[in-house]
């Protein structure tokens, strides 16, 4: 693989921070050199020197049709010949926020960024500039981009004030982010409490994707609403990752809960650079040009990650029905790698949430990040390395998700499990 005998990575680390220009892509927490794509097709993916993996990454979730679905391919082709950029109005970006309208109802209006961070970013500043309120409530585990009031981790005590999740943010900021374990209802209710006539917004992932999949226990979206309605705080429903991922919509009406924001990225571009944020009328129009709350974006509604898009929704428009197929596929596999686990005597835990899922490498339950943190992330180490020696492509990182495409066929998942099987016998 590698080009005069230097490995790729070590290549790119001589021009680019890190080697990688986002970090997860960089193994670190499974070790060893990342592996480099040279092109993907339908469920596989391909290294630099050919070699196929059946890939359960898809990007982090946005490819669910499978990678380079011709009709995508062929509509961003077409868009590309009409230019790539204009800075100006295109009915492309309407077409877009009436597809994502129709589909997600509680998005009555929308607001197209180039990423999921923006898009995040957006909301809570939409939710301070609406409120006049600066405080924010997120969760441990959850994970909205790298927006510096996002970046935040847990206080020692449960109500004490956020702190920066990264050199560079200032504590200034992170003591207005407050972080709750997530499905904790006595938490979220004392802090509501605590700081209700300071807060702003309450962001959580609805299904957890960001410390591995971790789904909402019984009552406790529902708690969420119920709080911040009683005190006009906002919730946000961050579903970059569950946009359109179980259904054809959002995870919002399957848990019968109506967000006043709604953050979306990822299956919505088809691969190519997206985010959006929409909501209430009242609440989006307060963004300029309407509005006083100021955000932009050069390349916001861009007509090629539009027309990837607006290609992807509408083929997934199409197939509604198949989504049920494609969560029994992912049942069964997640009960047969079971199997396989408890044949060898191997603690796992599978947590999933349709097509998305992660195996964690203990006995469980894993209800949120300090449950998750109690993963064995060697034995995870070595399993993900089995399983690329063996053509399979997981997350690198236990604290991830792993996702199954419309592409995935019944020979892709014997395969998968005929590897688990043979690196189990080697772990
Ligand atoms: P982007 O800025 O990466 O488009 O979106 C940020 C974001 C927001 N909200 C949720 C729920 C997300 O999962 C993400 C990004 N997800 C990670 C993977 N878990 C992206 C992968 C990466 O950072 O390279």
């Amino acid at each position: 693989m590698s080009k005069n005998n230097i490995h790729p990575f070590t290549e790119a680390a001589r021009v680019i921070a890190g080697g990688v220009n986002s970090p997860v892509r960089a193994w670190k927490s499974v070790g060893g050199d990342p592996l480099f794509v040279q092109r993907a097709a339908g469920s596989k993916i391909y290294d630099l020197d050919g070699k196929e993996y059946i890939d359960y990454v898809l990007s982090w979730g946005p490819m669910i049709l499978g990678h380079a679905h011709p009709d995508v391919i062929a509509a961003v082709c077409d868009a590309a010949r009409r230019g790539t950029s204009f800075g100006a109005p295109t009915t492309a970006e309407t077409e877009m926020a009436r597809l994502i309208r129709e589909a997600i109802p509680s998005m009555e209006r929308v607001r197209m960024t180039s990423s999921g961070t923006e898009a995040a970013m957006t909301a809570i500043r939409l939710a301070r500039g609406c409120t006049g309120r600066n405080m924010i409530i997120k969760f441990d585990g959850c994970y909205h981009g790298h927006a510096d009031s996002l970046l935040i981790k847990a206080g020692s005590g449960v109500t004490t004030l956020g702190i920066p999740g990264s050199p560079g943010i200032p504590e200034a900021v992170a003591n207005l982010t407050l972080s709750l374990p997530y499905n904790d209802v006595p938490a979220l209710k004392k802090a509501v409490e605590l700081y209700a006539e300071n807060l702003a917004a309450v962001i959580l992932e609805p299904v957890a994707g960001n410390m591995g999949v971790v789904l909402p226990e019984d009552g406790f979206l529902k708690a969420l609403r119920e709080a911040t309605a009683e005190h006009n705080i906002l919730l946000i429903f961050d579903e970059v990752i569950t946009g359109f991922r179980f259904r054809f919509g959002g995870c919002q009406s399957l848990a019968g809960i109506q967000p006043d924001l709604t953050c979306l990225g990822k299956i919505i571009g088809g691969g190519l650079p997206v985010g959006a944020v929409g909501g209430k009328k009242e609440i989006m129009e307060r963004l300029a040009p309407a509005g006083d709350v100021y955000q932009a974006g050069t390349l916001s509604g861009n007509p090629l990650a539009m027309s990837a898009g607006a290609a992807t929704l509408s083929i997934l428009k199409s197939m509604a029905g198949a989504y049920a197929a494609l969560d029994e596929r992912a049942g069964r596999l997640g009960r047969e790698m079971e199997k396989l686990f408890a044949a060898r005597g191997i603690p796992i835990c599978v947590n999933r949430a349709f097509s998305m899922f992660t195996l964690f490498f203990q006995e469980g339950p894993v209800c949120d990040l300090t449950s998750a943190l109690r993963s064995d992330t060697d034995l995870y180490a070595r399993f993900f390395h089995g399983m690329i020696q063996n053509g399979v492509w997981l997350a690198p990182s236990q604290f991830e998700a792993g996702f199954l495409s419309f592409a995935h066929t019944e020979d892709d998942m014997a395969r998968t499990l005929s590897a688990v099987e043979k690196t189990l016998r080697r772990l």
